[in-house]
């Protein structure tokens, strides 16, 4: 593996580039990033180091101490599907109740500012499992068909597969549960489950919930369970355990005894701002779909109902990752598995008059990312640095002692595993749609939609998005800086009518 392909990760933006770029941006001189972005290619350098040196970073971790030259960690592996940051650790909606995702949390490393690659299902796990940016493959959106587009064998269950692992999956780990059958040693057979138990995908959300089902009527219950049992017996080989949980997506609707907690009348909305669309440029507005289920709730009076499902959701399944970590503690390799647990993206529920995913504001693109790795985090570590999840393939392959592949687009984390505060000159990128791009620093977000329309944030002073600051001339160095980030080649969309602009409706 060659550092300087790694130097690709943004393509076509060599470091000499970024170094240029990041000197001339005025960061250091308006403190827009809370580190001197003239150290960043220094930073890059040394990850990239350590990602062709594991042993060294082994030595330098006290890792080789923990699991010795043979034994291999294993992995717990555990993807959430439409799982936002209303997780009560995280304090964004004071309702949230997630006991156990808090508790895994508390292990280990929680990530204040992570953030996915792309705003929907399909791209930003096949980003994600193919350590590949949406703009290297084209796949940008659900229904791109990331297999005809995404090697087979470049799967990270492939890597560790091939390293001698058992790699057992389960449930959502691609889109609907796609996958190169050869990338994995064995995968749960879910014929004949149902992935929402039945019920009509907007019952608890534009309508009633009319239906009362039982924990187990939803396949998560029993992915959990085959998982469980790969914990209590987890084999000769190291584990490669990916668990994949359908819900919280849509419809929200768990059994009824989850909405107890979460009274009605009591139901908060989220921080909101009527007039918020008029400094959105006209792609931003459109974007925001305000007259899809914004105004749906306008008319059925359902808003509050639906943050109460979707509280009530999450809660259901923070009550399967309970399980999942109950079991894990009663089992033979609890001393020596890492745990990661991931959301695919965030979700809207009003902020923006924006509802669901396919948006690159803060509570689309934001989701759980927490990591519990023996011999190196520490308990109670709450990150603030800005990563994406784009940083997934590196990091895992890094602790694992396995090479990381030149295709791999990330930044491996390991060094803010270790120290949570530690300096990091790296943003988060989240992509929608054909150019369409986020750039998530600690104390900014810069949107460029491929129209050339703007959005420009700055962070903590305006947590909500609210303030456009992107016509603002005082701020055109901040604008340069995070543009310098974006890529300058793409692959073009998988769909050959896929719009540059987006459409009434959004995509
Ligand atoms: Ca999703
Ligand atoms: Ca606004």
């Amino acid at each position: 593996m060659s550092i300087l392909a790694n130097n690709s990760g943004r393509r076509g933006l060599p470091l000499a580039k970024i170094a240029k770029n990041a000197k001339g941006s005025g960061f250091a001189e308006s403190h827009a990033f809370p580190f001197d972005l003239i150290f960043a290619p220094r930073i890059i350098w040394a990850m990239r180091l350590f990602r062709v040196c594991p042993f060294l970073l082994a030595i330098l971790s006290g890792w080789a101490a923990v699991y010795g030259a043979e034994a291999k960690p294993n992995v717990l592996f555990i993807a959430v599907d439409d799982l936002n940051v209303w997780v009560t650790h995280l304090g964004y909606h004071p309702q949230a109740l997630t006991p156990n995702i808090d508790r895994l949390a508390a292990r280990g490393v929680t990530f204040e500012r992570a953030y996915c690659a792309v705003p929907a299902c399909e791209p930003s796990r096949a980003a994600l499992m193919s350590g590949q940016r949406p703009w290297s493959t084209g796949c940008y959106r659900n229904g791109d068909e990331w297999m005809e587009i995404i090697a087979e064998g470049r799967g990270l269950s492939a890597r560790f597969k091939e390293a001698g692992y058992h790699a057992a999956g389960a449930g959502k780990i691609y889109h609907s549960q796609e996958r190169f059958e050869s990338e994995w040693s064995e995968y749960m057979d879910t014929s004949g489950l149902q992935s929402h138990g039945g019920v009509p995908k907007m019952q608890g959300y534009h309508e009633p919930l009319l239906m009362d089902i039982r924990d187990e009527d939803i396949s998560d219950w029993h992915v959990v369970d085959w998982c469980i049992e790969r914990l209590q017996n987890p084999g000769d080989k190291p584990l490669f355990l990916a668990c994949g949980l359908h819900k919280p997506h849509l419809p929200f609707a768990p059994p009824r005894k989850y909405y107890d907690a979460f009274p009605l009348e009591d139901i908060q909305l989220p921080p909101f701002l009527e007039e918020d669309l008029d400094d959105l440029p006209p792609a931003g507005v459109r974007m925001a779909g305000a007259q899809n289920d914004y105004r749906k709730f306008q008319e059925n009076g359902r808003w509050k109902a639906a943050i109460r499902s979707y509280l009530a959701t999450c809660a259901y399944t923070d009550m399967n990752i309970g399980r999942l970590i109950d079991a894990l503690d009663k089992s033979p390799i609890r001393d020596n598995t890492i745990v990661v647990l991931w959301g695919d993206h965030g979700w809207s529920l009003g902020e923006k008059k924006h509802f669901r995913k396919f948006a690159l504001w803060e509570e689309p693109t934001r989701m759980p990312f927490i990591w519990v790795v023996p011999g190196l985090t520490q308990p109670g570590g709450r990150c603030p640095r800005t990563v994406d999840l784009m940083s997934v393939y590196p990091t895992l392959c890094e602790l694992a002692g396995l090479p990381v592949p030149g295709y791999a687009e990330g930044e491996s984390i390991v060094p803010l595993l270790k120290d949570p505060l530690a300096k990091w000159a790296v943003p988060a990128i989240s992509t929608f749609g054909f150019q369409n791009h986020s750039v998530r620093s600690e104390n900014w977000r810069y949107i460029r939609y491929a129209d050339g329309g703007e959005e420009l944030y700055r962070h903590p002073q305006d947590p909500h998005e609210w303030n456009n600051l992107a016509a603002d001339s005082t701020y055109s160095q901040v604008k340069i800086g995070l543009r310098a980030w974006l890529p300058e080649k793409v692959s073009e969309s998988r769909r050959k009518a896929a719009p540059t602009v987006i459409p009434v409706g959004g995509l």
